[in-house]
């Protein structure tokens, strides 16, 4: 069966960096070991039209990743498939995996969408291709329509899939089993994307042709639950790959596909110090340490001490970031960060003397922060002093505790789901004395405070990826503050490539 793959248009307002999607590589390689023959159409690299692509390659089954900025041109991209070939459209990904809002009953009603996976989504989607193909055998005349016959129901036992079937109707079936056996998994196929075509990882880093960067995830889900964070979408069950299943993944990226630098993606990677250890002495022993690699979204700042940091920066650990949001230490309790103040001073220390870059994430416009917070918030980053400090606008994202909060107390600014990016200086909501002028004077303060110190500027200015990458740090640095034509522009962009 031929199955197409696809991430739809979607540039932050910054010029940003493009990466392999992962989600889609490891659908490729579940739809491949399966046996199907597998396209990706990654609409953000490809210089193909999509309705020649689908001419061309002729799906029978097509599945669209969304986040939530990104799902209103999930839906114009399943029109898009829906005006050249009536197949089965599936969307998937974190928007639609979020149920507290039955936003898989939003994709549904979109005409266009068939069905919806919600969650962990290599096992729905296999069973998903098999009841497509089981039905195309008897069909020689391929129509969605008769797919979803409600007579036939075909869908109803897939577990973590919402569906429409042609009478209009929508279900929604019992969630999927977590994969309690990550190795069971294949590796991703990255040789389903445009390598060439790609950035590197991580913004203001080493030039790194795109062809050489990987991601790799070790583990999957998250046990904490901070009130702003989405992690609601993937199981609350954190679960780790073997150590063997990891080195010989790590090995590929390195020996076979010549990797120069590797970003690892896992949600909290440090949640079993000692498997991290294990697998940095591994590392170390197979010679595959020579290679950079980088905690892309931070690791958790209560189980990083020193033993462990230098041993990882012995094994290759170029960077890693550390979730901090706030400097004030009674909204740190309140967003369920579970760690205090003290401890991530010691992480930073810790990882500053093993030699390891550091990335701060840091939140603006939290419910409940006022001018004094957040101007410690500011504080806190200019004595934490990290490499990067990433400074984000709250955006509430629908299934956080965050977003039931302003639902209730305050009042959302946004109107569409395509302002959920958080690269922006606008605000998104405001409640109580949090208004959004406080919150976009604010915002943009703790990008001067921080960067334009003589310091900062001092320091960065001797390191060689400064320069290399002046033309874009410069375009970024005045974005970040006056990102709203572009916006525009890009939204119109968007609209036009279908
Ligand atoms: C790497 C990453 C990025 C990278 C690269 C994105 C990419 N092209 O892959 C960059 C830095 C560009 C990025 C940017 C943004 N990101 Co991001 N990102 C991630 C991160 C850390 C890992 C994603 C990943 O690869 N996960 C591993 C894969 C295997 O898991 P997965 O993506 O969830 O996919 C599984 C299921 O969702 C499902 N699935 C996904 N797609 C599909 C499609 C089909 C057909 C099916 C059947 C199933 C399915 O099956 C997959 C396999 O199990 C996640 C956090 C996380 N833990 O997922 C955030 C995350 C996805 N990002 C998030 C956000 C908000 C953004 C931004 C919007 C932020 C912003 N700046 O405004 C931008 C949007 C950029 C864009 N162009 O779309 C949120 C999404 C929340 C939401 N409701 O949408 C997340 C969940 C972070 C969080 N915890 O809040 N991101
Ligand atoms: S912010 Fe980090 S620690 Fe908190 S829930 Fe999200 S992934 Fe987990």
């Amino acid at each position: 069966m031929r199955v197409a793959l696809i991430n739809p248009k979607f540039r932050l307002p910054i010029d940003t960096r493009t990466s392999p999607h992962l989600a889609l590589a490891y659908l490729g390689a579940v739809s491949e070991r399966r046996g199907d023959e597998v396209r990706v159409y990654d609409a953000d690299v490809e210089e193909q039209s999509f309705q020649d692509f689908l001419r061309e390659f002729k799906p029978h089954l097509a599945g669209i990743t969304t986040n939530t900025p990104q799902v209103k041109q999930s839906w114009r991209t399943a029109a898009a498939i829906k005006d050249v070939m009536d197949i089965p459209v599936v969307l998937g990904g974190p928007h639609v995996s979020v149920v507290s809002e039955e936003l898989d009953y939003e994709s549904l009603r979109q005409p266009q969408v068939d069905l919806v996976v919600r969650g962990e989504g290599e096992g729905p989607w296999i069973e998903i291709s098999d009841i497509v193909e089981g039905f195309l055998r008897d069909q020689p005349e391929f129509a969605a329509a008769k797919l979803m016959d409600p007579a036939l129901d075909l869908f109803r036992e897939t577990r973590g899939v919402s569906y429409k079937t042609s009478d209009g109707q929508l279900h929604r079936n019992a969630d999927a089993t977590p994969i309690a056996d990550l190795d069971s998994l294949p590796w991703p196929a990255y040789h389903l994307f445009k390598m060439n075509k790609y950035t590197n990882l991580q913004p203001a880093t080493d030039a790194i042709p795109g062809e050489r960067s990987f991601s790799i995830l070790t583990s999957r889900g998250c046990p904490y639950r901070c009130t702003f964070c989405s992690q609601s979408i993937m199981p609350i069950k954190w679960r780790a790959r073997s150590y063997d299943n990891v080195i010989e993944e790590w090995r590929h990226l390195v020996k076979d596909l010549g990797a120069l630098e590797i970003g690892v993606l896992d949600d909290s990677a440090n949640i079993r110090k000692q498997r991290l250890v294990q697998l940095a002495d591994g590392l170390i022993a197979e010679k595959l340490n020579h290679v950079p690699w980088i905690f892309v979204n931070g690791i958790r700042a209560n189980l990083a001490d020193y033993e462990m940091l230098r041993k990882l920066k012995q094994a290759g650990l170029k960077r890693t970031a550390f979730g901090v949001e706030t400097g004030d230490e009674q909204m740190i309790i309140k967003i369920d960060k579970h760690v205090d103040h003290d401890t991530i001073r010691q992480a930073f220390k810790n990882a500053k003397a093993a030699g390891i870059e550091t990335i701060g994430f840091f939140i603006i416009g939290l419910p409940g922060d006022t001018r004094e917070t957040m101007q410690k918030t500011i504080d806190f980053a200019i004595e934490l002093d990290p490499m990067i400090a990433n400074f984000s606008m709250m955006t509430p994202y629908p299934g956080t505790i965050v977003y039931e909060q302003v639902k209730q107390n305050g009042r959302f600014l946004v109107q569409d789901w395509e302002d959920y990016v958080f690269f922006d200086a606008k605000a998104r909501y405001e409640m109580g004395d949090l208004s959004a002028e406080l919150m976009e004077d604010m915002y943009r303060k703790a990008y001067r405070q921080f960067y334009w110190r003589p310091r900062y500027v001092m320091r960065a200015m001797q390191r060689k990826d400064f320069w290399t990458r002046f033309g874009r740090n410069a375009r970024i640095a005045y974005r970040t503050i006056v990102p709203r034509k572009e916006k525009n522009d890009l939204r119109k962009a968007m609209e036009s490539s279908l």
